[in-house]
């Protein structure tokens, strides 16, 4: 397998992932900084032109970090990345979809790209401000809901490395990280595979 990535992106999560199931995959640097993921080459690999993508062995292309990371979990079942039962299941998909649809694209997309979402350059830094107002209480609920756990569902599973990447940003950027998520980051920092994934990335 081969995950086209950015350093410290929303990759991070995926790249985190695969070292967690430990088989062999390549890594394929998309440049953001550099506009690399508006090239034709990348264009004719992922026309959205978004990392990640993971290239399969039988070459297919799969987008979308939640389609990514469900699945990875589902074709290594050994793992136990993801919940077995159907309510274990909705529950990592509903998270899953609020980390990556709201936490990440309606807060940390409009604190990095606030030009995206005005015409105005006056109105970016209300743009960024709405942001940040939207990551403070998606932490706020998923601190509710890791609760005293260490895990989001308990045990570790793909919603974590979803957590992570956003709470990497909010650590990158000084955006206040209440408690509870606080040593969840430090938590997954000191598993092998996120320190592995993060020294690759040059992120440590
Ligand atoms: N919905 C996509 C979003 C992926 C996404 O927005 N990735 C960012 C990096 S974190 C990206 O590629 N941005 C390209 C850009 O900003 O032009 C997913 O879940 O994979």
């Amino acid at each position: 397998m081969k995950l086209f990535y950015s350093p410290g992106s929303c990759s991070l999560g995926i790249h985190a992932l695969l070292e967690e199931i430990g088989q062999p995959f390549e890594l394929a640097l998309v440049d953001l900084k550099s506009g690399a993921h508006f090239k034709a080459e990348y264009g004719a690999i992922n026309p959205k032109a978004t990392v990640p993508a993971l290239q399969r062995d039988d070459g297919t292309i799969l987008t979308e970090w939640q389609a990514i990371a469900w699945y990875l979990a589902k074709s290594n079942p050994a793992l136990e990345l993801l919940p077995a039962d159907l309510e274990g299941e909705v529950r990592t998909l509903e998270l899953l979809d609020y980390m990556v649809a709201t936490v990440h694209m309606r807060g940390f997309s409009r604190i990095f790209r606030a030009r995206n979402f005005t015409p105005t350059t006056a109105d970016e830094p209300a743009v960024v401000q709405t942001g940040q107002d939207v990551v403070a209480h998606g932490f706020k609920l998923l601190d509710q809901i890791l609760g005293p756990r260490a895990y989001l569902l308990g045990d570790f599973s793909i919603a974590d490395a979803a957590l992570f990447y956003l709470e990497h940003w909010a650590v990158a950027l000084s955006l206040p990280v209440p408690p509870g998520l606080a040593g969840h980051y430090a938590r997954l920092r000191q598993r092998p595979a996120f320190t592995r994934a993060l020294a690759t990335e040059g992120l440590v």
